[in-house]
């Protein structure tokens, strides 16, 4: 049986990681979560019960938690998905995610070279951390220019990850994850807000309701975005190399925020045109002349990456890893959920 821990088990990442790894019966999971007043457990419920399944609390700021953790379980992997991951909340709580994003993956470091060095590590890299970029696509080659705290907070994260491999012969990598969106992921990120205000105007819309438009920031920003099904598979190959190395996972497509609410909208049989410039452009309903969407400068970043563009070949080349949903597919299928309309991938 190999143990594994998987902190951040309740967010999108660990959630499906969790499931990935329950479905190999030869796997034991520990769910390691933050204990909170009120737990957010939606996307773990379905796995309380399973008889290879355990929640585990512990706090990425709190080394002796980690340390108890794995002094305890001593597990095979450790998969660090546990971060403060948006980045537009990055400039409010800068120390918040240092401290999370960075000193806790030392945290995690020691605590395995000190007590369970046979442990393989994962840490949760980021396409934020090529930032203002230099060349596209971006390969695992790209310099790091990260422009948020967040990017600042991973890239560091990426250098110590890279220390303890070559230093103490850790088996850690830290892969660097373009953007991967799902049906569990946190509505403040733009692609859920995206789908849950579309499923909202289409619900107005059928019961004859007024509707508040959707408000968004940058809507000309692009990003290299994947389903986070396909992406935990390839973390997980990434753990099982014979040596431990890096891997970008990335779509090796962009698309602008712009052609993701047109395909969301044209989902839920909605087409609507761009009207006016800069923030006073809107989208509005072909249909009725109503704007479905506006731009709210609260929405804008102090810095913005305007392009993210991933190309992924040597994972695909080296691991075997491919990525099966595509670009319109993902849109369709978090439309369809967040209307709770069945959809057959
Ligand atoms: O923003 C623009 C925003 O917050 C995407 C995290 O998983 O991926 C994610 O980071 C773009 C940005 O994701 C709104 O300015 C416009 O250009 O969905 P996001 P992100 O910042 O790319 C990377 C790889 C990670 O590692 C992160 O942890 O959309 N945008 N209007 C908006 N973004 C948000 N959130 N809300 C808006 O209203």
């Amino acid at each position: 049986m190999k143990t594994i821990i998987i902190t951040g088990v309740t967010g999108q990442d660990g959630s499906l990681m969790a499931d990935y790894l329950l479905k190999d019966t030869n796997n034991f999971v520990y769910g390691a979560c933050r204990r909170l007043s009120v737990p957010n457990h939606q996307n773990i419920e379905h796995l309380k019960g399973h008889e290879r399944f355990k929640l585990l609390e512990l706090d990425l700021t709190d080394a002796e938690s980690i340390n108890e953790a794995i002094r305890q379980i001593k597990p095979d992997y450790f998969i660090n998905f546990a971060a403060n991951s948006f980045v537009g909340n990055s400039w409010k709580m800068p120390i918040n995610h240092m401290q999370t994003n960075c000193m806790g993956v030392l945290y995690c470091l020691e605590a395995i070279k000190n007590i369970s060095p046979h442990t393989r590590f994962y840490n949760a890299g980021s396409s934020e951390q090529f930032g203002d970029v230099s060349y596209s696509p971006q390969d695992i080659n790209h310099p790091f220019k990260p422009r948020s705290p967040y990017g600042a907070s991973k890239c560091a994260a990426h250098h110590i990850v890279k220390v303890y491999r070559e230093s103490y012969g850790t088996h850690a990598v830290q892969g660097i994850l373009f953007n991967h969106e799902g049906v569990r992921r946190g509505e403040e990120f733009v692609t859920r807000k995206i789908t849950k205000n579309v499923a909202r105007i289409y619900n107005s819309k059928r019961s004859g309701e007024s509707f508040a438009p959707m408000e968004l920031g940058n809507i000309d920003s692009k990003r290299d975005w994947s389903d986070a099904q396909d992406f935990v598979r390839g973390v997980w190959m990434m753990l099982n190399q014979d040596s431990p190395k890096d891997y970008v996972l990335s779509a090796n497509e962009t698309h602008s925020v712009r052609e993701f609410v047109e395909l969301a909208f044209k989902a839920a049989f909605i087409e609507g045109d761009w009207i006016g410039e800069g923030l006073t452009e809107r989208f509005v309903d072909k249909e009725t002349g109503k704007d479905l969407l506006i731009i709210n400068p609260a929405f804008y970043r102090p810095a913005e990456v305007d392009l993210l563009w991933g190309d992924s070949t040597p994972a695909r080349q080296e691991l075997g890893w491919t990525p099966k949903t595509s670009f319109s597919k993902l849109v369709e299928k978090m439309v369809a959920s967040d209307l709770h309309w069945p959809y057959n991938d």
